[in-house]
């Protein structure tokens, strides 16, 4: 009885703190240089006072450090993956091989250290980082597995901006959970993704920070697994973005709403010059969202939701409690930040259709072009060094967040009207509602790979893992021939077309006299698949057509001898 009494004594006291207390900005640690070692494992986090929630974290109790990477550094990434059964782990936003990208494809087994090399070639930006496995990103990254990378240059560097890290340059990881009665994470795979109702901003439930009284810069990511959210602030200041997904704006951008889809960043400024003692705070006025996203105001008819649902509600992400500045605070916003040079539609040499619809009209599952994500699938194929316009027309009910590996992308319109001026930088998420169609402009630069693909998808994670993902991959026409130990080129010309090749393909070759000629195709690690050709040909061109269709997708060498002299060359096969 005495024990009964204490339970129910101590359930109040939960219930009321929930309420009354507010709990300090966590801040998550930082590591820096160019090497991360990055561990992620089961472990419990103190969302509420006095209660443990069943969590994953990268070397902690929930989400992960800060990686703080420099443009132009060679980083190596040591993952180790103990969560006990696979993950993968992708550089959200960075521009790096696909090998190294930790999209799906990039299994890192249990118990296993995934290790990729690369260079940091992105502007000075905020990204962040997360697990990407195939059908299981959701609850990987609904579990705590993400974290926040920013990336330093010289350029970002030399402005007057805030960027003392946790000082006046804020991390803020914007998630919602749902928790069940005993403080631990209710999880639904399916539909749009999970919500919750309570907000966790850095693993803080209802979070306050101290902020000096001069400019504070905020890292915003919404890390949600499909909310939207309509940031502004309570007192509906003018808060100045400065930098969008992929780097800082040209200049500061005065508004007083930014809309944040999952997967998208903002930089804001937000002056508190003379506003010592004040609090204020930083809001989600979702009742502005009326346009069917998720965490707007529910469509007519639609189910309340659970208890405490704030769907379409306005409410606090954290608070400001402002103090003195002193001496190392920046008191002043720079007028002009940065400079991007527009890619212009008139360099486009490929318009590329993207429908976001479903694979048999209503009812049926989301997709892209009308498939769903197959592993063993490339939707895409594109040419290294070629700009391309996607066009990504919404053809189903509500929005999606179009994400993109690989590039950053200009959006030339929304709707047929240029972007607004915070979404006219560099972007690698774009918000795309029904009916509505957005284009971006890109250059596919720096990493070709006919083998491991890149990916496009929904960043809302439910849709993701259902499926509304495609797979690219960018092959460099000019670099067909590959350099194989058992090759000596001899000036025979040797080109295979098309490549990538889907189902009949065709090599061509030019020898000088009457030769005998066999032709084998061997597979990347060099095994001999089939012969596919023996025999004697003539003088000048020849060709020899096989059926690709018979292999499965991959990179594949044709070696070629001609009177014992061997030419190897390499080709790429999609199915
Ligand atoms: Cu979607």
């Amino acid at each position: 009885m005495t024990l009964r009494f204490f339970i129910a004594s101590f359930t109040v006291f939960i219930l009321v703190s929930d309420v009354a207390a507010q709990n300090e900005l966590r801040i998550p640690a930082v590591l820096e240089g160019t090497q991360f070692d990055l561990t992620m494992a089961p472990s419990s986090h103190e969302f509420f006072a006095g209660s443990q929630t069943n969590t994953y974290g990268f070397n902690g109790s929930y989400l992960g450090p800060t990686l703080i990477l420099e443009k132009g550094e060679t980083v190596t990434m040591n993952v180790t993956n103990n969560i006990g059964e696979p993950t993968t782990v992708h550089w959200h936003g960075m521009h790096v091989a696909p090998e190294d990208d930790g999209g799906p494809h990039s299994v890192i087994e249990a118990g296993a250290t995934w290790s990729p090399q690369f260079e940091v070639l992105d502007n000075a930006t905020t990204f962040w980082y997360h697990p990407h496995l195939h059908e299981h990103t959701s609850e990987h990254v609904y579990r705590g597995l993400a974290g926040m990378i920013i990336v330093r240059d010289e350029v970002e560097a030399s402005l007057a901006l805030p960027r003392t890290y946790g000082v006046d340059d804020i991390p803020l990881v914007i998630q919602d959970r749902q928790f069940i009665p005993n403080r631990q994470f209710l999880f639904n795979e399916g539909g749009v993704g999970q919500q919750g109702t309570t907000i966790v901003v850095n693993g803080t439930v209802d979070p306050f920070l101290e902020a000096k009284a001069g400019i504070v810069r905020l890292r915003l990511l919404n890390g949600s697994n499909s909310r939207v959210y309509q940031v502004g602030m309570s007192d509906n200041s003018e808060m100045k973005q400065i930098g969008s997904d992929g780097g800082l704006l040209q200049n500061p951008v005065s508004l007083t709403r930014i809309r944040m889809a999952p997967g998208e960043r903002a930089e804001i400024l937000v002056d508190l010059n003379g506003r010592s003692g004040e609090s204020l705070s930083l809001m989600s006025y979702s009742s502005e969202l009326t346009r069917n996203e998720p965490g707007g105001v529910p469509a007519p008819g639609a189910p309340p939701g659970p208890p405490g649902n704030i769907d379409g509600t306005d409410f606090e992400l954290m608070e400001l409690r402002v103090v003195d500045a002193d001496a190392t605070s920046i008191l002043a916003i720079p007028d002009n930040l940065v400079t991007i040079e527009p890619i212009l539609e008139s360099e486009t040499d490929r318009v590329r259709p993207i429908i976001l619809n479903t694979i048999g009209g209503p009812g049926t599952p989301l997709a892209i072009n009308g498939v769903e994500m197959d592993l063993d699938i490339i939707n895409e194929i594109v040419q290294l060094g070629d700009t391309e316009i996607w066009e990504l027309q919404n053809r189903t009910g509500g929005p999606h967040p179009f994400h993109i590996h690989d590039i950053q992308f200009q959006i030339l319109d929304r709707g047929g009207q240029p972007p607004a001026a915070n979404e006219a930088g560099w972007k690698d998420v774009v918000l795309v509602y029904p009916n509505e169609t957005v284009r971006f402009i890109t250059r596919f630069l720096d990493f070709a790979d006919p083998v491991t693909p890149f990916m496009y998808h929904c960043h809302f994670l439910g849709h993701e893992d259902g499926g509304m993902m495609g797979q690219f991959i960018v092959i460099d026409p000019a670099a067909t021939a590959i350099e194989h130990p058992e090759s000596r080129h001899n000036g025979f010309l040797i080109s295979s077309y098309p490549n990538p090749t889907t189902s009949w393909s065709t090599i061509s070759y030019t020898i000088p006299t009457r030769s005998q000629v066999r032709i084998d195709l061997f597979d990347s690690v060099g095994r001999h698949i089939k012969k596919l050709f023996e025999g004697y040909r003539s003088a000048g061109e020849n060709e020899a057509v096989w059926k690709a269709g018979d292999v499965a997708t991959g990179i594949y060498f044709i070696r070629m001898i001609v009177d014992g002299e061997v030419t190897t060359r390499s080709v790429s096969v999609v199915r």
